[in-house]
Order: structure tokens, then C-alpha cells, then sequence
């Protein structure tokens, strides 16, 4: 690590370097120096994202346009430049790395810890892509194609059920027979983004509670973090990622699946922080915020069982049934989801232009 450090110009020199956070992809370390300057180092997953420079253009063009929207020094991440002032480092073996600066006296949250808490989060995304507005969106490249294209997802899930490389297929009958007898109601969403009826708008698209920083003291949000995969979007994305994620009784990865359930206050409170901080959106796209909800769902639903199928190569995990776990607790919530449409519907009607 000592090595990776030394072509990134921090203030000081490193005393620790220790493994940080709860994502699901990059390897993240909180690195603290003798001056007591703290800042994050993260190895990029090559697993994830096949053109890591042009990533980091985009995080490095996206973090300097909010910058320039706002003085706050924690309003946005800060990218830590290398010895040879460039964005990134890659080392002898081909891994890329990257620092920014710690954004302190903030908490970042697994699960909200009152209603106030996924209220800020809503705000700071629903914020992010207000701000985002007028960037330019033909500038970015696609850091990982198709990402939220579901109809995609399918394929390769199909795919890897053809496949089936490490012998799983058999044992998950259940979730398979779930996730097919959805499939031609799945490409909804992206049918309405390829006709043009939903306005693609530069989006975070992976809007989890805990890529959101909220003020220590305050608990206001401060900041979006985790921007690889800053691309052009639907708003529904964004809505829908959180309202999976954070508006669930239970944590992503819930054994017991009796404690799964998709709180509709706490979705209605996350409506009523992003539909204004966003500015305006149309009509449509207001509507279509719920079956954002139950797409993001179904859909990171298949993506854990795909890389389950697959013999766990693109998610961490920790322990061996991890993927499937995590399946399970989005299969439900699908489902909880499709028991309370009506209410979904009929709440976010309240927040129509
Ligand atoms: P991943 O893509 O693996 O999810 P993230 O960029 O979200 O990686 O970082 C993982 C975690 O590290 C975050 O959830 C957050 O807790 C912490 N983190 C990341 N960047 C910062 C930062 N600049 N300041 C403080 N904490 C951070
Ligand atoms: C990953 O990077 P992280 O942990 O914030 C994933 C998201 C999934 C999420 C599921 C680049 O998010 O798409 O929704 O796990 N990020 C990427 O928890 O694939
Ligand atoms: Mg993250």
C-alpha cells in the first residue's frame, strides 16, 4: 500500500492505510497521515468497469462541475491528484487506484436511522441530478453499458442459466421460475426510455443509502458519493435504487425473509424529498417513479443470482450463499411491491407537476 501511496500527492505521510466501508465492487481503505489529513483509497474493480480511464474522466468532469456550483468543500467527493497531476494510478500488475479526500464530520448509513435520515438522502440525489442538469451529458462515456437496460439483464441471467458453470441452476428453481414469469412485464421501463416518453437525464444509478454522506452534527446531507456510474439515465433509476435499498424493512442481505417489506411511508417520505430537489420533472417521468421502484428490485434481484449462477465474480461476498441471500431479500420486496401498486401509485399522484 505504502507503494500505491507514494504517486498520489497527499498531505503528509501515511501511518495507516485500513480497509473501509460496506460497497459491493472497489476495494476501499481509509488512509490517515502524520498530519493527521485522512482520505479514502479505493482499488477500482476491473470486474466491474472495462474502461477505468474513461471513468475517471468522467468523475474528474462531473466532481468539477459541482465544484463549481458550490463552494462547500463537502458538497462533493475531491479527487486527489497523483505525482504526475493526473486522476488515477496504475500500478506494475494492471490495478487502478485512486484517492479522494475524506469528507469528515459526516456519517455515512447501512439503513436509515430515523425517517429524517432517507428524507436528506432523497433530497441530496434528487439535488445531484438538479444539478447535473446542464451538464453535458454526450461528454460521458458509459462506464458499464446497459447497465439498467433490463431486458439486457435478462439476457445475460439466461445466459448464465445455460451455462451454469458452477452447478447452482438446480437449486434455485424458485427465484428462476420468479424472475421469468416477470420478464415481458420487466422491459416496461426501458421501452419507455427507447420511445422517447421518459427524458434521459444525466442520473448516479446507484443511489443506495450508503453512497450518500449526511452532516455528523446535523444530519443533513452533504454529499453523493460513489459516482462510476454517473451516465445518462432515467430519473426512475434513481428513485427506484433507493426506494429498493432504503426504503426496505431489513438489510439487502436479510436471512429471514419475514422481515422483508418495502415501508410505504418510508417511500412516500423519499418522494417528497426527491420529486422537488430534482426541479422539474414531467409528468410521465413522475409516474413512472414507482415502477422504477419495482424494476431497480427485480433487477438487482437477477443480478445477484446471475453472479450467483456464475460462481460469485463480480459482487463481494462474504460468505458462500451470499448472492443468493441477497436475491431472496429483493425477490420479496418485488413481490410486497406488487401487493401495495395501487398505494405506490396513488401516493406518488400527490407529487404530480
Ligand atoms: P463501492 O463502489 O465499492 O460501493 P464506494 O465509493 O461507495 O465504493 O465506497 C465505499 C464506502 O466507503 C462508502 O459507502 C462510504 O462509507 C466510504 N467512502 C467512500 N468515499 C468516501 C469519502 N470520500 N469520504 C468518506 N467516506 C467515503
Ligand atoms: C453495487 O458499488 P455499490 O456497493 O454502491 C452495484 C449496484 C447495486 C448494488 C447492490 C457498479 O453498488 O449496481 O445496485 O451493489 N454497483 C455496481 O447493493 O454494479
Ligand atoms: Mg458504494
Amino acid at each position: 500500500m505504502e507503494r500505491v501511496l507514494e504517486h498520489f500527492s497527499l498531505l503528509g505521510r501515511p501511518l495507516s492505510c485500513t480497509p473501509y466501508g460496506q460497497g459491493h465492487i472497489n476495494l476501499t481503505f481509509l488512509v490517515v497521515t502524520d498530519t493527521g489529513r485522512r482520505y479514502i483509497l479505493q482499488r477500482l474493480s476491473r470486474a466491474a468497469f472495462a474502461d477505468i480511464p474513461g471513468l475517471m474522466r468522467n468523475i474528474s468532469a462531473v466532481t468539477r462541475f459541482l465544484a463549481q456550483q458550490d463552494p462547500d468543500p463537502r458538497s462533493c467527493l475531491h479527487l486527489v491528484p497523483t505525482t504526475d497531476a493526473a486522476d488515477f494510478y496504475r500500478d506494475d500488475s494492471g490495478e487502478y487506484w485512486r484517492v479522494y479526500d475524506f469528507v469528515e464530520d459526516s456519517i455515512c448509513l447501512q439503513a436509515p436511522e430515523s425517517p429524517e435520515d432517507f428524507y436528506q438522502s432523497a433530497v441530496a440525489f434528487g439535488h445531484f441530478q438538479n444539478q447535473l442538469r446542464n451538464f453535458p451529458a454526450q461528454t460521458l462515456c458509459e462506464t458499464i453499458p446497459n447497465f439498467h437496460n433490463t431486458p439486457d439483464r435478462y439476457r445475460k441471467f439466461h445466459l448464465a442459466m445455460e451455462a451454469d458453470p458452477v452447478g447452482r441452476l438446480a437449486s434455485v428453481e424458485e427465484e428462476v421460475q420468479f424472475l421469468l414469469s416477470r420478464e415481458e412485464e420487466a422491459g416496461r421501463l426501458q421501452r419507455m426510455r427507447e420511445s422517447g416518453e421518459l427524458p434521459l437525464r444525466v442520473t448516479h444509478n446507484d443511489t443506495k443509502l450508503n453512497n450518500v454522506m449526511l452532516d455528523e452534527v446535523s444530519r443533513k446531507a452533504l454529499c453523493v458519493i460513489d459516482l462510476d456510474t454517473v451516465m445518462p439515465g432515467l430519473a426512475a433509476y434513481d428513485f427506484g435504487d433507493s426506494v429498493r435499498f432504503g426504503a426496505s424493512t431489513a438489510a439487502e442481505d436479510e436471512k429471514d425473509l419475514s422481515k422483508v417489506e418495502m415501508s410505504l411511508e418510508l417511500y412516500e417520505i423519499y418522494a417528497r424529498g426527491f420529486v422537488p430537489a430534482c426541479g422539474a420533472l414531467t409528468e410521465a417521468e413522475v409516474e413512472s417513479l414507482p415502477l422504477g421502484a419495482r424494476t431497480m428490485t427485480l433487477e438487482n434481484g437477477m443480478r445477484f443470482l446471475t453472479d450467483y449462477l456464475e460462481g460469485d465474480h463480480y459482487y463481494h461476498i462474504s460468505r458462500p450463499e451470499h448472492n443468493l441471500d441477497r436475491c431472496r431479500t429483493q425477490l420479496k420486496l418485488v413481490s410486497d411491491m406488487e401487493r401495495k401498486w395501487d398505494r405506490m401509485m396513488e401516493i406518488i399522484r400527490g407529487f404530480l407537476p
